[in-house]
C-alpha cells in the first residue's frame, strides 16, 4: 500500500478503498494544526502520539431527511474537521480522552475491558459518548477478536456544534477510524462508513448514513451522490463550474439527541410506509419500514409513488385511533411495535406531508445530479437556474411539509431571497445552517457581506447571549469540497 497524497485512499481492486497511511509532512495543509495538537498531547500525557486522524464535517447540498428512508443524498465534505492524536497507553486497557477545549469538554477515562459507558445513552449525551459509540462499533465488529488495547487520545474539533454540519458524525467516525487502526484492522472506507453509521445509533437517533458516508468518501473538488440502496455507493459529482457554495449558521443550536423531533419524523415515515404497503396488499407490510423498499417491492417510479401517497394518505393528521383501527392493533401494540423509545408520547402523525416531502425530495436529488452532469458537458444558464429552483423547493418543502425550519433560519432565507440567492436549510434543521449557491466568488463575497450586515450585525438577544459580536468569519463562509477521512503517521 502506497501513501496517497489526496487523502482518498488507494484502490485495491473494485470498490475497496482503504484509508492509506500518509506521512505527516510540513506541506500538508493540516500540518500546523496537528503540530499544535501533538504539543497538547505531549503536555497531557508526557509522550508522543503514534498517529493522527482527521475526519471532516459535511454540508448537504440537496437530499434532506431522505437517507433514513433509503434514498440518496448529495453532500460534500467541508474543510472543518475533528482531528485526533492517538497513542498507546502504558496503563493497560485504559482509555484516556482529552479535548483541547478544556473549558467546555471534560476529561474522560475508562477501562476498555469493562466499558462503563451505558449505551444507548440516557439523557443528553456528553461529548465523549460520541467517541464511545465508535469504540463500541469496532468492538462489536471484531467480536471476540477485539482486544482492549489502551489508548490515549487528544481531540481538537472545529466543526460548529449542533449546526447541521455533522460534528457528531465526525466525532463518531474519527473514533471508529482510530480504534480500527489501533486494532490493526484493514481500513476499507465503505465498511468504516457503515460501522460508523450503525454505531452512531447508540446516541439514540435513528439516523441514516449520509454523514458518515461523506466523512469517509469525500474528495477534494467534488460533491458526492451517495446511494444507500441496494448498497452504499458514492459517485463524485462535479458542481457547476464557477459556482460558489456558502454556509451560514443561524446560531440557533439544535442538539437532536436531546430532543425527539428527529425520531418523530423517522417514525412518521415508517408508519406512512406501512400504511401504503398495506394498501398495496403486501403480505409483509409490517416489516417494510423504508419508502425505498416499498418502491422496489411495487416497482414504482417517483411519480407513481407520489400519486399513491396523494390517493391513499388523504388526511392532514392521523390519530392513534386512526392507525389502530386501520391495522386492528391496540395503542400498546402501536407503542411497542412502531414507536421508538423517545417517541412513545406521540399522539398525532402527519403521514401525508412527511411522505410527500421524502418522495419529492428524492426526485429533486436525481434531477440535481443529472443537471450537474449535463452542465459538465455544456454550460446552460437555464440549467443553472433550475439547480437554484431545486434548492428553493427543497427548503420550502422542509419548512411546510417537514416542519423542520426555525424562525432564525427563516430570517437567513429571507435575506438570501432579497439578495436573489438560492438557499436552503442543511442537515436536520430546527436551527443550524443554511447552504446557498452563488454565481461566482465575487457574488459570494457580496452575499456574505449582506448576511453580516442584515443578520449577524443585528442578532436578537437570545442569540447574542451565546455569540459576542466579532467578524463572524467562522459562522458564515464560502466552502469548497474537501477530502474525506485521513490517517497520518509521524
Ligand atoms: P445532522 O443534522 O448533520 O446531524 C442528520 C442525520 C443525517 C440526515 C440529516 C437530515 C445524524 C447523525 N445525521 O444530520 O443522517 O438524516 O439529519 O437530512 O443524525
Ligand atoms: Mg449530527
Amino acid at each position: 500500500m502506497t501513501a496517497n497524497g489526496n487523502g482518498a485512499g488507494d484502490t485495491l481492486g473494485p470498490g475497496i478503498e482503504l484509508v492509506a497511511q500518509q506521512k505527516l509532512q510540513p506541506e500538508a495543509k493540516i500540518y500546523s494544526r496537528l503540530q499544535k495538537l501533538g504539543a497538547f498531547y505531549r503536555e497531557q500525557f508526557g509522550a508522543e502520539p503514534d498517529f493522527f486522524v482527521r475526519v471532516p464535517g459535511r454540508v448537504n447540498i440537496i437530499g434532506e431527511h431522505v437517507d433514513y428512508c433509503g434514498y440518496s443524498v448529495l453532500p460534500m465534505a467541508v474543510t472543518q474537521s475533528i482531528v485526533l492524536a492517538v497513542g498507546s497507553n502504558p496503563t493497560k486497557h485504559q482509555l484516556q480522552l482529552r479535548n483541547v477545549d478544556q473549558a467546555h469538554f471534560q476529561n474522560f477515562d475508562c477501562d476498555l475491558k469493562n466499558l462503563s459507558v451505558e449505551l444507548p445513552l440516557p439523557g443528553g449525551p456528553a461529548w465523549y459518548k460520541y467517541f464511545m459509540c465508535g469504540v463500541r462499533g469496532i468492538e462489536e465488529k471484531l467480536g471476540k477478536k477485539f482486544s482492549p488495547i489502551g489508548m490515549r487520545i487528544a481531540v481538537d474539533g472545529n466543526v460548529p456544534l449542533a449546526a447541521g454540519l455533522s460534528s457528531s458524525s465526525a466525532m463518531v467516525s474519527s473514533s471508529v477510524l482510530a480504534t480500527a487502526h489501533v486494532q490493526g484492522m484493514q481500513l476499507d472506507r465503505k465498511e468504516l462508513a457503515s460501522i460508523s453509521a450503525q454505531c452512531e445509533q447508540y446516541i439514540g437517533t435513528h439516523s441514516g448514513g449520509m454523514d458518515q458516508a461523506i466523512a469517509y468518501l469525500g474528495r477534494e473538488g467534488c460533491a458526492h451522490h451517495i446511494e444507500f440502496h441496494p448498497k452504499l455507493n458514492g459517485t463524485p459529482v462535479t458542481l457547476p463550474s464557477g459556482k460558489c457554495f456558502v454556509v451560514a449558521n443561524s446560531l440557533a443550536q439544535k442538539n437532536k439527541a436531546a430532543s425527539s423531533d428527529y425520531n418523530e419524523r423517522v417514525v412518521e415515515c415508517r408508519l406512512a410506509t406501512r400504511w401504503l404497503a398495506r394498501h398495496k396488499n403486501l403480505s409483509n407490510w409490517q416489516d417494510i419500514i423504508r419508502f425505498i423498499d416499498l418502491e422496489e417491492a411495487c416497482g414504482m417510479d417517483n411519480e407513481t409513488f407520489e400519486n399513491l401517497i396523494k390517493e391513499k394518505l388523504t388526511k392532514w393528521v392521523y390519530t392513534r385511533a386512526d392507525i389502530c383501527q386501520e391495522w386492528g392493533i391496540t395503542e400498546q401494540e402501536l407503542e411497542t411495535k412502531f414507536l421508538t423509545a423517545n417517541t412513545q408520547h406521540m399522539q398525532e402523525f402527519k403521514l401525508r406531508q412527511r411522505a410527500l416531502h421524502v418522495i419529492q425530495e428524492s426526485g429533486r436529488v436525481a434531477k440535481f445530479r443529472k443537471i450537474c452532469e449535463q452542465l459538465a458537458q455544456r454550460a446552460s444558464v437555464e440549467d443553472v437556474k433550475q439547480l437554484g429552483r431545486l434548492m428553493r423547493q427543497s427548503h420550502e418543502s422542509l419548512r411546510e411539509l417537514y416542519e423542520c425550519s426555525h424562525p432564525d433560519v427563516e430570517r437567513l432565507i429571507a435575506i438570501s431571497e432579497k439578495q436573489n440567492v438560492s438557499a436552503r436549510v442543511t442537515g436536520a434543521g430546527w436551527g443550524g445552517c443554511i447552504v446557498a449557491m452563488c454565481d461566482s466568488q465575487e457574488d459570494a463575497a457580496a452575499y456574505i457581506k449582506a448576511l453580516k450586515r442584515d443578520y449577524y450585525a443585528q442578532l436578537p438577544p437570545h442569540l447574542l447571549e451565546r455569540h459576542q459580536p466579532n467578524d463572524f468569519n467562522e459562522v458564515v463562509f464560502a466552502t469548497l469540497p474537501g477530502n474525506g477521512a485521513e490517517l497520518f503517521v509521524q
